[in-house]
């Protein structure tokens, strides 16, 4: 076996982990991070496109906010369609805030390059990751690597990026945590296709077919969801299929400027809301989809690991400094308030702008009208704004 030491471990190198590794090391401490999948399968994965404002800060503070001030796209407001009906809520004139819409690949593959940059180390294609006694005050992991040589790292601290399915959250004792969950009983089918976005704002829709979202990733790159039966495989869908449907769910100004052209990428995404508590357990610390999940409606999921990141970082920093441990212990505390906020809006979103099998007509009501109100109440607007522009940190 061969051994390693290190300040912190990180399990995962998705956006959490790779984000959390660099504001480390820009402080000096040692990271080591273990990844399951290649490079370039992490980098194949299509998922986020919208950033809170404190998102980008947080990015340029790791050094990666270049091409999302050259690339990315300020939004100060979207567009909400109700019965093919569209109003717009404006982020600017309710909130004074915006969104920043730049992919999630795009920022991974740029903390990759910094990470390169800075000779990271990062072992990809790792299997059989097994963090032995968190409770120890040096934790040991063990693993095997690309080879299958077994590798043990031992360090101050584990962090868990490890994603919704990783092996971290599993390592807390059953008595020891406690998981919440809602599953929906419906998915989004996404496609990516080179065709100019429908709108120069995203559109979130909901009609009595279901809901859809038209999203974007740049002039030439349109990003589209529609509400799908999460029982279904993404093959079961033809493009001309999809195309018929989301224009049959578009509001009615929106449907001439629709430009389809075949998908580049389709898929299937389950809609969850999850959180799980504590976020640590002795000298393990969970961040990101690791610790919870919301359904994609809110743009939180992404924001949320990232607000993780920055108070576990802020926590290790101090420690590191020796200015003692209580911002580091009190790390489960301060994100769990945010998680929850997030948690709660991705869900109310969610219900507001689906349609649930089942559903009866005074549920139907109930909707429309609630949209509409949105539609007209500075206040109602105001809420959704300054929860989807993100609560400040
Ligand atoms: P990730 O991205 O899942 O990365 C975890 C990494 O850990 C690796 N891993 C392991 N490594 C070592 N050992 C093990 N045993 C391991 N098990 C797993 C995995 O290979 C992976 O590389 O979690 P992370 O870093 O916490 O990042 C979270 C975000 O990816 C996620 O929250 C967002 O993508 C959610 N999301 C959105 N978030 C937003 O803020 N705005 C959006 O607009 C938005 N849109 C979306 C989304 C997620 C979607 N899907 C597919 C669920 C749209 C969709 C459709
Ligand atoms: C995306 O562009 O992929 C996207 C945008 C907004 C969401 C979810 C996903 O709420």
């Amino acid at each position: 076996m061969v051994n390693f030491k290190t300040q912190v471990t990180i399990i995962g190198g998705g956006p959490s982990g790779l984000l959390l590794s660099q504001l480390l090391m820009n402080e000096g401490i040692d990271t080591i991070v273990l990844e399951k999948h290649s490079k370039s399968h992490v980098l194949s994965r299509i998922r986020a496109g919208v950033l809170e404002s404190g998102t980008v800060e947080i990015l340029k503070q790791a050094g990666v906010g270049e091409r999302i001030d050259i690339d990315g796209f300020v939004h100060e407001g979207t567009y909400l369609s109700s019965e093919n009906k569209g109003f717009r809520v404006s982020f600017s004139e309710t909130v004074g805030k915006s969104v920043t819409i730049f992919g999630q690949t795009e920022v991974t593959k740029d903390l990759y390059q910094k990470q390169e940059e800075r000779e990271a180390n990062i072992f990809f294609q790792v299997k059989n990751v097994n963090i032995i006694d968190p409770k120890c005050s040096k934790t040991e992991v063990i693993f095997e690597d690309e080879i299958g040589k077994e590798i043990k790292i031992v360090s101050d601290f584990v962090v868990g990026c490890d994603g919704f399915h990783g092996v971290s959250r599993q390592r807390i004792p059953l008595n020891q945590r406690k998981e919440y969950e809602r599953i929906y009983p419906f998915g989004w089918l996404g496609i990516l296709s080179e065709t100019p976005p429908v709108s120069d704002e995203l559109i979130y829709a909901n009609t009595c077919d279901g809901f859809a979202l038209c999203s974007m990733r740049n002039n030439n790159l349109s990003r589209y969801y529609l509400q799908c039966d999460v029982n279904t495989k993404a093959e079961d869908y033809s493009d001309d299929y999809f195309w018929k449907e989301l224009i049959k769910r578009l509001p009615e100004n929106s449907k001439d400027n629709l430009r389809t052209g075949p998908s580049i990428e389709k898929s299937i995404a389950p809609l969850r809301s999850f959180v799980v508590e504590p976020l640590q357990y002795g000298n393990l610390f969970l961040v990101g989809d690791a610790a919870h999940i919301v359904p994609p409606t809110g743009a939180k999921g992404l924001n949320l690991a990232v607000s993780d990141v920055h108070y576990l970082s802020e926590g290790l920093i101090a420690f590191y400094r020796g200015e003692g441990d209580k911002k580091l212990f009190n790390y489960s505390k301060t994100a769990l308030n945010r998680i929850w906020k997030a948690v709660r809006f991705s869900w109310w979103m969610t219900t507001l702008m689906h349609e649930f099998p089942g559903t009866k007509e005074f549920d139907r009501k109930i909707k429309i009208s609630e949209l509409e109100y949105l539609s007209h109440s500075s206040f109602a607007q105001a809420h959704f704004a300054e929860n989807y522009v993100g609560i400040p940190l």
